[in-house]
């Protein structure tokens, strides 16, 4: 028997950007095989009349996509907050949902009443922080900015990686520690680490002194931990690279489990 779609919806502020990310998600599942435009007016969301016309979602765009073998139902919500009855409908039925948002510092309050509403409703969600590549903005101080916003403690799950020009050329999955690089229209290449991402001091204390799960001598403990992370396997949250994230990670993890 076929599982019934998972179901996530797209929300977020007005023109942030979320039928251009449900464009992009169809055209990555093969769901369509065209990468279809907004701004050129050949989305497969926003077709109705009125929505071309005010170049805005006016309605819900509902499409499928497979992913992994798992059949999606995708809910691409209006950002206009007149209709935000309508976003709040469907994140009331999603399995999940993202929140769409600008990478400014300063729009980061544009968030607040929708992750007031996901938090009081207990509904999963992530933040997906669009349009990187019109900002020069830090993620991790966009992320502090969304954080006192949100009433979960919100942990960083991918960091973009930009050329000499600030162009972005991929991304990094913190949590399976793996880099990749974008290819235009194709599945993006898998690429070591940048080394800017390790800590080799770190890496070099830690094989020292962590032998059979746990530290074995408490200086190399002491030495280890004044680089910054809590979380001895996570060399990434060395002060030295990422400050901190594995902190973050261990601190959200205790903070969810306490609840
Ligand atoms: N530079 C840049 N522009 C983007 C990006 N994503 C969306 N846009 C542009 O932002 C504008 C709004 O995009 P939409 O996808 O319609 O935004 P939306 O959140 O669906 O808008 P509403 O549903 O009306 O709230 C369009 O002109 C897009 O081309 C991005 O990542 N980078
Ligand atoms: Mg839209």
């Amino acid at each position: 028997m076929p599982s019934a779609p998972r179901c996530v919806a797209l929300v977020g502020p007005y023109l942030s950007g979320k039928t251009s990310l449900l464009e992009a998600m169809l055209f990555a599942s093969g769901a369509v095989a065209r990468h279809g435009s907004v701004r050129d007016g050949n989305s497969v969301g926003d077709h109705a009349a009125e929505a071309r016309a005010r170049q805005m979602s006016t309605e819900i765009n509902v499409a499928n996509a497979t992913f992994l073998d798992d059949p999606w139902t995708i809910l691409d919500c209006p950002g206009n907050v007149e209709l935000l009855y309508e976003a709040q409908q469907a994140m009331l039925v999603a399995d999940t949902v993202v929140v769409v948002c600008e990478p400014e510092v300063e729009r980061a309050v544009t968030v607040s009443a929708l992750l007031r509403f996901l938090s009081r409703h207990k509904i999963p969600h992530m933040i997906f922080i669009n349009k990187l590549d019109t900002s020069n903005a830090r993620v991790r101080d966009v992320l502090a900015a969304l954080q006192s916003h949100s009433e979960r403690p919100l942990v960083l799950r991918q960091v973009p990686l930009r050329g000499g020009e600030s162009e972005i050329t991929g991304y990094v999955d913190l949590v399976s520690e793996r880099a990749y690089s974008y290819k235009p229209g194709q599945p993006s290449d898998l690429i070591p680490l940048p080394d800017t991402f390790w800590d080799n001091e770190a890496d070099a204390l830690f094989r020292k002194g962590w032998v059979n799960g746990k530290w074995i001598n408490p200086e190399t403990q002491h030495e280890f931990e004044k680089r910054g992370s809590q979380l001895p396997f996570h060399y990434l949250g060395s002060g030295k690279t990422l400050s901190l994230i594995g902190r973050a990670f261990g601190e959200a993890a205790v903070e969810l489990g306490s609840r």
